[in-house]
C-alpha cells in the first residue's frame, strides 16, 4: 500500500516548490504526463550513511564527474555483471573507508530510484541503501568483517572515528544534525525522498520515479515525480 511522503517541515534546507514539479499520485498517472520511451538504462548504486542515534548523515562532495561541485551520498555505477549490492559494497569503501559485509549490505537495500530526462534517451536505474553507523573506539570494520554480529539496517556498523576518508572524487563530511541538510546544494529529487527516508522506519521500502527538465544540475529542477512508499513495520 501506498502512503504519503512523510512531513518535510523538519528539514529546512528542501528546495522550494518551483524546483520540484507535479507530484503524482499513482505511477500511471506520472507515466501519462511524462509520455517519455528510454532507449536505455544505467544502473547505478547509492548508499546514504546515518548515524542515526545522533541525527547525522555523511555526505560527500563531489569532484569530478556527474555532480561535481555538489553534496551527494556515495555510490556509482555498476560494473559489468556486478551486482547492486555489490555495487554499493566497493563503493562505500572506496569513497568513505567504511567496510560493509555483503549481507548487512542485502539488508540495507531500501528501493529503486529512476530517473528521466527531458534531454536524454537514457534512464538512470538508482539501487538505493541505507547503512547506519555508530562510532566506537573498537570498531572492526578494517578486518572487513562485520562491525557488529548484529550489524544492518537496524543495528548500526561500528566503525572507528578515524575510519572515513574520502578520495580523489568524493570528500565525506558529517551533516551534525540533518534537519540541515544542504538540499539547496543537492539533486532536486533529494528533497523529496531523503526526508521521507529518514522519516521512516528502518524497514520503509521508498521506490521513486522523477523526470528533470533540460539543462542538467545548472537547471536541476524535476517537472514530473512520483514516489511509493511502503512504512509498515508490522
Ligand atoms: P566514475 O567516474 O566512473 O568512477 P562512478 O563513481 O562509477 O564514476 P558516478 O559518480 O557518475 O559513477 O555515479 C553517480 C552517483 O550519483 C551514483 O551513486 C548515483 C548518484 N545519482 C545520480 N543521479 C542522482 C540523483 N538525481 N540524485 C541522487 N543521486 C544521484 O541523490
Amino acid at each position: 500500500m501506498a502512503s504519503s511522503p512523510a512531513p518535510q517541515n523538519t528539514f529546512r534546507h528542501v528546495l522550494p516548490p518551483d524546483h520540484l514539479g507535479t507530484r503524482h499520485i499513482s505511477h500511471q498517472a506520472f507515466c501519462l504526463a511524462v509520455n517519455y520511451t528510454s532507449s536505455r538504462e544505467k544502473e547505478y548504486s547509492l548508499v546514504v550513511v546515518t548515524d542515526s542515534e545522533k541525527q547525522r548523515i555523511l555526505l560527500g562532495e563531489k569532484h569530478r564527474g556527474f555532480g561535481t561541485g555538489m553534496y551527494n551520498s556515495f555510490g556509482g555505477k555498476l560494473e559489468r555483471e556486478e551486482s547492486a549490492t555489490a555495487s554499493a559494497c566497493r563503493e562505500l569503501e572506496e569513497e568513505t573507508g567504511i567496510v560493509s559485509p555483503l549481507s548487512i549490505m542485502e539488508e540495507s537495500h531500501v528501493g529503486t530510484l529512476r530517473f528521466t530526462f527531458e534531454d536524454s534517451e537514457t534512464e538512470m536505474v538508482v539501487h538505493l541503501f541505507r547503512v547506519n553507523v555508530t562510532i566506537s573506539a573498537s570498531g572492526n570494520d578494517k578486518s572487513g568483517g562485520p562491525a557488529l554480529q548484529s550489524g544492518g539496517r537496524t543495528f548500526p556498523i561500528a566503525i572507528k572515528s578515524d575510519t572515513i576518508r574520502g578520495c580523489d572524487e568524493i570528500t565525506p563530511f558529517w551533516v551534525d544534525n540533518w534537519s540541515a541538510i544542504p538540499f539547496d546544494n543537492m539533486f532536486a529529487d533529494d528533497s523529496l525522498w531523503l526526508p521521507a527516508l529518514l522519516s521512516g522506519s528502518d524497514f520503509i521500502r521508498l521506490d521513486g520515479w522523477f523526470h528533470f527538465q533540460a539543462g542538467g544540475q545548472n537547471i536541476n529542477s524535476i517537472s514530473h515525480w512520483y514516489m511509493d512508499i511502503n512504512d509498515n513495520p508490522a
